[in-house]
């Protein structure tokens, strides 16, 4: 985990104040890179406790596309907590559905994009087509004198991700995204780790990820990130028979809060451990073992199927996260 050391220097050397929503300075940089090797191992922070469970309980919600914090509690996440019923503005909104709503937050989007399409009522073809393509049609509609079709698909586009992997892995439309301008106004959060491509290697039969992050508080949110983006390549290198390789992550807006500065100095002093390896329990099937396909694991993953082996930390840094 040296380039996570290396992240923080850059931005405490280089990073300019910013003001923020949040009413806690930052110190920003924008634009930054790492890129791990998992051969070397799972990029956990070892130069402070990284909360694993809480990693790998939110990792699964969002499998579920869960959009309630209470769901996050029962998998082991308390993180969503504050962003449900804390944050003044979420709790003057009118999308939000009671205590611990999030509204249609990453899961939502990844395995349920609302997906809509108008067509002309002419158009039988296009119409069929759509249908075939798991459209249903939701009404017709009057748009300037012209009759049109509303159609309808929840789109799994994490599923799909998958199916395309084991299908055709030399494609480079690979990916799934959480930005859903249509719902930005109805989320707890509007998402910060939005972007996810998977590059697979038929012939080497490695998988590779990049992920852009958005907006990443460097101290509380990108270990966290990190380990979650980690292990759901892990995941899905075992549900498609490939061997996981690169992961690369990118974020927007780097930033330290300044509440966090004693904290990330802190860690700059601990000397990193040597990284720990990520197991997912043998109940999962490995693709390249078994030779079957089997999606539907996505929703019956629990957080106990992921552990870390050889995982030494420093002792465990806290500081308050800005919400
Ligand atoms: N944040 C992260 N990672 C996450 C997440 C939030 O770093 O997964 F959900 C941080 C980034 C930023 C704040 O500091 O939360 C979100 O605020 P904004 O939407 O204003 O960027």
């Amino acid at each position: 985990m040296q380039q996570y050391q290396e992240l923080i220097k850059t931005v405490l050397d280089s990073g300019s104040w910013q003001d923020n929503r949040t009413g806690v300075r930052t110190l920003s940089v924008p634009g930054a890179m790492m890129r791990f090797d998992m051969r070397d191992g799972f990029p956990a922070v070892t130069t402070k406790k990284l909360a694993f469970k809480s990693v790998v309980g939110e990792l699964v919600a969002f499998l579920r596309g869960s959009r309630n914090a209470a769901e996050f509690r029962a998998l082991g996440c308390k993180v969503w907590d504050q962003n449900a019923n804390e944050n003044a503005q979420w709790l003057a909104n009118p999308y939000r559905q009671g205590e611990d709503d999030l509204g249609p937050v990453y899961g939502v989007q990844w395995r349920g994009w609302p997906a809509y399409k108008l067509l002309d009522a002419g158009q039988a073809l296009q119409i069929a087509d759509a249908e075939k393509n798991g459209f249903r049609v939701v009404a017709p509609i009057q748009e300037n004198g012209a009759a049109k079709v509303l159609l309808y698909k929840a789109v799994d586009q994490l599923r799909e991700c998958l199916d395309t992997i084991i299908h055709n892995p030399g494609s480079r439309r690979i990916l799934f995204h959480g930005w859903n301008p249509a719902d930005l106004d109805a989320v707890a959060l509007p998402a910060c780790h939005l972007l996810y491509q998977f590059i697979p290697n038929a012939n080497t039969r490695e998988i590779s990820m990049c992920l852009y992050v958005r907006s990443n508080d460097i101290g509380l949110g990108t270990p966290f990130n990190l380990a979650e983006g980690a292990a759901l390549l892990h995941l899905v290198a075992r549900l498609t028979g490939y061997t996981p390789r690169w992961f690369t992550y990118f974020i927007g807006d780097a930033h330290i809060y300044e509440n966090h500065i004693d904290m990330v100095r802190e860690q700059l002093t601990r000397a990193p451990h040597a990284a720990p390896r990520l197991i997912i329990s043998e109940r999962i099937p490995d693709h390249a073992k078994t030779g079957t396909y089997q999606p539907e694991w996505l929703e019956k993953i629990e957080p106990s199927d992921f552990s870390l082996e050889g995982y030494q930390h420093h002792p465990p840094l806290t500081a308050p996260m800005a919400v």
